[in-house]
């Protein structure tokens, strides 16, 4: 078994871009490593082998393109006590993704989080009210999306992509990295 959720992953540029707008002052016990950074496309839970693979040719037959978030606040959510960027306004393109991946899912009766989808990039857990403010809103490009591996360490959640699939129109690659 494995916990797995679609995502989408900043690029070595997107995560310099976070670093630098991100305020001194986070407010927040436990900071994200960079290697962490995410957007949940769609969170799926504990699968099986087989619904792993079901998961993987449901990725294989989206046909998606790519797109940009702009994230222009610094929220604190208290429910879950995290530090997060949210996105000025969410994109046909992005919502589309979400919505075939949700699709594709729903008839292959593979389990996910049908809830209304909130994209944002959580940057710190444990976190307070207060801390600092963005320095700027952040761009990010994104011309792929991964399926991401969450495992528990002793020192927080580690997620690793074991999937990537390009959005056409951009020059992104197939398989793991
Ligand atoms: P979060 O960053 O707001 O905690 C791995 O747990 C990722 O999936 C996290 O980004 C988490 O959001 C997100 N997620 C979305 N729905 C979830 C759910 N029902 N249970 C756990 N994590 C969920």
């Amino acid at each position: 078994m494995a916990r797995l959720f679609f995502a989408l992953q900043p690029d070595a540029r997107g995560r310099q871009a976070i670093a630098c707008s991100l305020p001194d002052d986070l407010a927040a016990a436990r900071p994200l490593p960079e290697s962490n950074l995410h957007v949940t496309l769609v969170f799926l839970g504990e699968l099986d082998g087989d619904q792993e693979t079901a998961v993987r040719a449901v990725a294989d037959e989206i046909a998606a393109s790519p797109f940009a978030l702009c994230f222009s606040e610094l929220a604190y959510w208290p429910r879950s006590r995290a530090r997060v960027l949210v996105p000025e306004e969410v994109p046909p393109a992005a919502q589309a993704l979400r919505a075939e991946l949700a699709r594709r899912l729903r008839e292959a009766q593979l389990p996910f989080d049908a809830r209304i989808w909130h994209p944002h990039l959580t940057v710190a857990r444990r976190a307070r009210r207060g801390g600092g403010e963005l320095r700027a809103p952040i761009t990010i490009a994104f011309n792929d999306f991964v399926l991401m591996r969450s495992r528990t360490e002793p020192a927080g959640a580690v997620y690793e992509p074991v999937g990537r699939w390009s959005l056409p129109g951009s020059s992104g690659v197939g398989g793991v990295g």
